[in-house]
């Protein structure tokens, strides 16, 4: 590797590189490190748009299924690359669909069972194609659909029990992240989250689309309610709530029925 590209690769790698900069319009994928994030022959590294795939770190069920399916996907093939509104991502990762022949790699992900819908806002995509794929896998529990994990109508995606820097100066930084992974629009009101000593905090009303995700902070603020931005809630503690050694978040729908659950390890704090 060149010094060039090594420094390249240093500042996308950490954000500071060029967030505006294009990204090719096909390329061919040179590696592939998980389902849903691969390196282009540009040097680009490309986050998948429409689709959430299992972590390999910490191991998920499905993570090695989902990357080999990319893989047999992009091998040896020229892919067309979809960019949206936001072009790249905090990490300075395109973010983009792609297309081989004609066929979605996100859409067959989904068709496989080997991922979920996840959609990044503002995006004006028709899902109607993507949310039938899932639906299908759902129905015949295929790959994730057979795991405990996802059988309610919500997964936590990642639990931020540790916030940036002390977490008493910043009880927002702690935070879970929460899909939609139904096909339809959920309304979270009399929905609730409890921590491991069992105390709780409703959800206030906002509606959910399919694929779409929300932030559940620990603090005081406004829900964001507004679909072409990140939807937000705000627990309204004056303190922190979930312990960084160890803590589990369970969330529970209007009549009471545990929809999702996420432990919280040391072990997990990876960046
Ligand atoms: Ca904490
Ligand atoms: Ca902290």
């Amino acid at each position: 590797m060149s010094w060039l590209l090594i420094v390249a690769s240093l500042l996308a790698s950490d954000g500071r590189g060029t967030p505006s900069a294009p990204g090719p319009a096909s390329a061919s994928i040179t590696s592939v490190y998980d389902g849903d994030t691969f390196t282009l022959s540009s040097g680009d590294k490309v986050r998948l748009k429409w689709v959430n795939t299992p972590e390999l770190k910490p191991p998920e069920q499905y993570a090695v299924e989902a990357r080999e399916a990319t893989k047999a996907f992009v091998s040896g093939k020229t892919a067309r690359l979809l960019y949206g509104e936001t072009l790249r991502d905090g990490y300075g990762r395109l973010i983009a669909g792609v297309e081989i022949e004609g066929k979605s790699l996100s859409e067959h992900l989904l068709e496989l069972g080997l991922g979920h819908l996840f959609v990044i806002p503002p995006d004006e995509t028709d899902l109607t194609p993507l949310i039938a794929a899932q639906e299908r896998a759902r129905k015949a529990k295929r790959g994730l659909w057979s795991t405990p994990e996802f059988q309610g109508v919500l997964h936590i995606t990642s639990f931020h029990a540790n916030a940036d820097g002390d977490d008493r100066e910043n009880v927002n930084g702690e935070y879970l992240r929460v899909c939609n992974i139904s096909g339809e629009t959920i309304d979270l009101s009399g929905f609730r989250i409890a921590d491991i000593s069992g105390n709780s905090w409703e959800f206030p009303k906002l509606l959910l689309p399919p694929g779409n995700t929300f932030k559940i902070h620990a603090g005081r603020g406004d829900t964001q309610a507004d679909p072409n931005d990140q939807l937000a809630i705000y627990l309204g503690s004056a303190s922190p709530i979930w312990n960084n050694k160890l803590d589990r978040a369970t969330i529970y729908d209007r009549f009471g029925r545990v929809v999702d659950a996420r432990d919280h390890s040391v072990q997990e704090e990876t960046p």
